[in-house]
């Protein structure tokens, strides 16, 4: 726990705390959540595993764009990054059908404007990745936008900046991991700028929180896929029949370990590092 740095934000599973003027903490937590409630059982190492991936893939490209990363903390569930003025739009791009943009397509054949071809099936890949921002939304869940309405929040020049971006970045991850045997279905970005104006990722890069990872040697379009992370989680939940509100039900030892392994595996298939050695120097992602 970092001593006498203010707390200055609280997400569902991290936490944000300010160094100086400059720079910012961001905590992963063990914390997870399933249907938007977060359980009252950890699963270990998983901050670790998610700050590490962010880094991993922070370094990998910072040549598609700069990003916030400045220092991996020997804990390796903690990244000091650089305090930018954030954008108010969630950035998301979709390879595949699935979640809200699943839900639009089936009511208007549509995602935020984007017109997609007619009988896609639930998880099916789309022609080309879209970028389809959203909303912060302060509670509950953010909201769909069409590209008029982000134009209005951030700009239209500064909007085709991030959506160019966007598409670069989850094409580049999305073939790295498709390589490992991952399918990255979409992925959440946020991006600031810096004092001279110049776009940056921040928050989380690619980790199975900001994206929906699926295991490809098991897709099949035509039904919802299972989470490479979180299955056994949500079919442990779905076997008690809880009603997925407030609080959530604690979880048995087998599924904190199943859970925890398949985090421990996403990181290493797409690092190609063991996560041993991440918790022994984990700036072994950064190189
Ligand atoms: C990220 C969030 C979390 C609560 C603000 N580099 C940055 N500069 C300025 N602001 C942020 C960042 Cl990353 C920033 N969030 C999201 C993360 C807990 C909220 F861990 N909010």
């Amino acid at each position: 726990m970092p001593e006498a740095v203010a707390h200055i934000g609280s997400g569902k599973v991290r936490e944000l705390y300010a160094l100086d003027e400059d720079r910012l903490l961001l905590v992963a937590s063990d914390r997870i959540s399933t249907f938007d409630v977060v359980l009252p059982t950890e699963i270990p190492d998983k901050g670790r595993v998610l700050t590490g991936l962010s880094a991993f893939w922070f370094a990998r490209t910072a040549d598609v764009c700069a990003n916030h990363l400045v220092a991996l903390r020997p804990d390796g569930r903690s990244l000091e990054c650089k305090r930018l003025e954030m954008l108010p739009i969630e950035c998301v791009v979709r390879g595949y059908l699935a979640g809200s943009g699943s839900k639009d397509y089936q009511a208007t054949g549509e995602i935020c404007g984007h017109a997609l071809p007619p009988a896609l099936r639930e998880s099916d890949r789309l022609p080309e990745p879209i970028f389809t921002p959203a909303t912060k939304a302060q509670t509950g869940h953010d909201e769909n936008i069409t590209r008029d309405q982000a134009a209005a929040l951030v700009g239209a020049d500064r909007l085709a900046e991030v959506e160019a971006t966007s598409l670069a970045l989850y094409r580049f991850a999305a073939d790295h991991a498709a390589e490992r045997g991952i399918i990255i279905a979409d992925t959440k970005f946020e991006f600031g700028t810096d004092a001279e104006g110049g776009l940056v990722l921040a928050d989380e890069a690619f980790t199975p929180d900001s994206s929906r990872f699926w295991p490809a040697d098991s897709y099949e379009p035509g039904r919802g896929q299972p989470s490479f992370d979180k299955q056994f989680v949500r079919d442990y939940c779905e076997s008690l029949g809880w009603d997925k509100t407030d609080p959530g039900p604690e979880l048995p030892e087998q599924v904190v370990t199943g859970t925890r392994a398949r985090y421990v595996e996403a990181f290493e298939r797409l690092t190609e590092l063991s996560f041993g050695r991440y918790l022994e120097d984990p700036e072994t992602v950064l190189r």
